[in-house]
């Protein structure tokens, strides 16, 4: 149980050169401006915030860049700062907020803390809330953008290998990643994903089953392996209509309210270690609306709720 987390810690990591739109740089902001610290120290949560992440100007690695990942260099630069600082961030005690910046940087923050948790003997899970599957390597990439790569790459997929240089890399298993909430995806991504087996919850299975069901599922097998689970909530897992301060506005994304249900039952779980709200671009938001229902999830996600009724525990969970 990692419920007893008591600290939070707050990073920012504005790095935008991942995604094809810029903007997400202003996401850490947008966070702390819509009131993310003080929602977190109402609830009862003592909250250190580490400021933005300012990673090396000058190159850390001189490996040969890979053909097909765009500005490789100054997302290695990022990654490696942030692997190296998830994995101090957790081993402190804290649970590790990261506030992006677009979706490669979770290849840093995962890895980190994957190595922290392996050390202690935990399996690390991963939620990845999103619209997009993000398993794309070089050799699969129509675009080019590495925010595609990040789950690809924290499954031990090869093709950027050089990308955390000194830093020890801790891949998941790609049996411990769900894709969630997953409405656009790539013809060799989904021949990937499928030759890896990577558990999908699509929004076709959201739609018949329902997110509750869906995420107790995952819940208990994180649970029957006696692991922890890092959240990476990417904002345009919700729908547009919800969330428009996002670079790929993909339709039929999910609702406000089915978003706060996964928060609250990931809360109830006591399961999470750690999260990342990333692809928050707050350039193309309206009037700071996403960037206030991403710290109201994630109020939900630490414990805010609309009454204190008991959670019903009656749902049929099918088989996976
Ligand atoms: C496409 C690619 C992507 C956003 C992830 C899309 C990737 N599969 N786009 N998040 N907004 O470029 O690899
Ligand atoms: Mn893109
Ligand atoms: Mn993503
Ligand atoms: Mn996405």
């Amino acid at each position: 149980d990692v419920s007893h987390h008591k600290r939070i810690a707050l990073l920012g990591a504005p790095v935008e050169v991942g995604a094809s739109q810029r903007g997400t740089l202003m996401g850490p902001a947008a966070m702390r401006t819509a009131g993310l610290g003080p929602l977190l120290e109402d609830l009862g949560f003592v909250v250190e915030d580490h400021g933005d992440l300012t990673p090396p100007a000058v190159p850390l690695s001189t490996d040969t860049p890979p053909e097909n990942a765009r500005h490789y260099r100054v997302i290695q630069n990022w990654i490696q700062a942030l692997s190296a600082r998830a994995y101090t961030l957790a081993q402190s005690g804290a649970l590790p907020i990261f506030m992006g910046g677009d979706h490669s940087l979770s290849m840093g923050s995962v890895n980190g803390v994957a190595r922290h948790w392996h050390e202690q003997g935990r399996e690390l899970f991963v939620l990845w809330l999103d619209a997009h599957a993000d398993y794309n390597t070089p050799h699969t990439t129509i675009t080019g953008n590495m925010h595609g790569m990040s789950a690809a790459f924290l499954c031990g997929e090869s093709g950027l290998d050089g990308l955390l240089g000194a830093e020890p890399r801790a891949s998941i298993k790609p049996d411990n990643l769900d894709l969630f909430g997953i409405r656009s995806i790539d013809k060799l991504e989904k021949e990937l994903v499928h030759a890896r087996k990577v558990a999908i919850a699509d929004m076709r299975q959201i739609d018949e089953f329902g997110v509750g069901v869906l995420i107790r599922r995952v819940i208990e097998r994180v649970k029957a392996r006696n692991g922890v689970l890092h959240v990476s909530f990417d904002v345009d897992f919700l729908d547009p209509a919800a969330a428009p301060g996002v670079g790929t506005m993909v339709p039929g994304g999910a609702t406000y309210r089915e978003a706060h249900l996964i928060m609250e039952l990931l809360h109830d779980s006591g399961l999470m270690c750690s999260l990342d709200v990333v692809e928050l671009n707050p350039f193309l938001d309206e009037r700071g609306r996403t960037a206030r229902v991403m710290v109201e999830l994630v109020g939900s996600l630490f414990g805010q709720q609309i009454t204190d009724r008991p959670t019903p525990s009656n749902a049929i969970i099918p088989p996976a």
